[in-house]
């Protein structure tokens, strides 16, 4: 999983020379993480942030969000086509993400993430956790 962050980010990294481009810029003020953090036990409470992340034919935008413990994630399907957010290490959603069948155009999927730690996800009927479609949730302590 190391380098999968690592391979994506050196994309992103690429992107933002072009000082026109909206996407790049909010990745490039997103701060480098180099290495998946072990998730934390430890956890916070809702802290009434909310942040939103949207699913575009066939992109994450913001691709890379950081939030505090304790903020709703968002994720609106803004796009036209049938998308997922999946952990690639738990395809069945059993901790958090949304399928298909409950994230179509218009749908809306929503997350507190209590513990710290980094969250790879990926759309399965777009990309992979190396190359299209896929985001990172970075969840720092308060
Ligand atoms: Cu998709």
């Amino acid at each position: 999983m190391v380098g999968v962050v690592l391979g994506g980010l050196g994309v992103m990294a690429g992107c933002a020379a072009d000082p026109d481009d909206s996407l790049a810029a909010q990745q490039a003020t997103t701060p480098a993480v180099l290495v998946t953090v072990p998730q934390s036990q430890e956890e916070f409470p809702p802290n009434g942030v909310v942040s939103d992340v949207l699913a575009i034919d066939n992109n994450f935008v913001p691709a890379a969000l950081t939030v505090e413990a304790g903020t709703e994630v968002v994720f609106l399907n803004n796009g036209r086509n049938d998308h997922n957010i999946v952990p690639p290490d738990d395809l069945t959603v059993s901790e958090w993400g949304v399928l298909d069948a409950d994230f179509m155009p218009g749908d809306s999927y929503s997350h507190v993430f209590t513990r710290p730690g980094t969250y790879v996800y990926v759309c399965t009927i777009h990309g992979t956790a190396t190359a299209g479609m896929f985001g990172t949730i970075v969840v720092t302590a308060p």
